[in-house]
């Protein structure tokens, strides 16, 4: 039996980054898979892509964001110029050719891994969507293989989830630097110390076997040293936001849980 680790979200949050690292090599797992976001938000984005360099990463909205300059308004172009101050050339190119996609067997299971989903990286898919939508999460795309996958693993919403739907396993892996609550129902919601910890998760089973055997999926949280990573974070433009989400698990753009929720999910931004 052999594991594999993946990460996402990271979002320039260098202790939290350097925290699951130590567990992950703690654990001897050799192989790390990182869904996308390592950039933006936090101050660190260069020291997490290098901490990262032997890594093997996909394309989140935020690579998008930085590659392709993406600005629609005056905090975009703030937030464009500090990321091209602070990313080094060798960074700079090596996020322009990250994948949008990755696919690897795992005990006789087609796993399929990308940012938010298979179509594009910023589409939010929730908890509470509607069960076609997101069944949508295992069907193929021209960004694809060709097959329905049997375990998706996504991210994006910075949220650890784990779905069985119609046999198949949908995760979420969460966010390692940025975990945080989307929604939250004041008179159902259990305690949030654990949407404040660094997450991430590990597969065990065999890697690149095409031969059903046993699989497992272990979520990991983990609590960093949050203060200091607020008190190193110089040249940022929107601490107060972060600080708010690092410490507290509350999204800067939280929104109640309402019935009529499904129809909102497009609006969410900040991710
Ligand atoms: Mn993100």
């Amino acid at each position: 039996m052999e594991k594999i680790a993946i990460i996402s979200d990271v979002h320039g949050n260098y202790e939290a980054l350097k925290t699951v690292l130590l567990d992950i090599e703690k654990r001897g797992i050799k192989q790390i898979y990182c869904l996308g976001d390592v950039i933006g938000k936090g101050s660190h984005s260069n020291e997490c892509l290098d901490l990262l360099k032997n890594c093997f990463m996909l394309y989140g909205n935020w690579e998008d964001f930085f590659n392709n300059k993406r600005c629609s308004n005056d905090l975009d172009l703030k937030r464009y110029e500090l990321l091209n101050a602070q990313i080094s050339e060798e960074n700079k190119n090596r996020l322009k050719s990250l994948p949008l996609c990755f696919e690897i067997y795992i005990s006789g299971r087609l796993v399929r891994m990308f940012h938010a989903t298979p179509e594009n990286t910023r589409e939010n898919v929730l908890e509470i969507d509607r069960i076609e939508r997101i069944y949508k999460q295992f069907l193929p795309t021209k960004y694809t293989g060709t097959e329905i996958a049997d375990v998706v693993v996504y991210a994006h919403t910075h949220t650890q989830n784990l779905m069985k739907l119609y046999n198949r396993t949908l995760i979420n892996v969460g966010s390692v630097g940025n975990a945080f609550d989307i929604i939250r129902n004041e008179a159902k919601d259990g305690k949030c110390t654990n949407t404040t910890n660094a997450d991430y998760l590990i597969i065990a089973g065999e890697i690149n076997s095409k031969k059903d055997s046993s699989i497992s999926f272990e979520f990991i949280s983990l609590n960093y040293d949050k203060k200091l990573e607020l008190e190193k974070s110089e040249n940022n433009l929107e601490k107060e936001a972060f600080s708010q989400e690092l410490l507290t698990g509350k999204f800067r753009n939280i929104k109640k849980y309402e019935s009529n929720f499904n129809d909102a999910h497009y609006d969410i931004d900040n991710l």
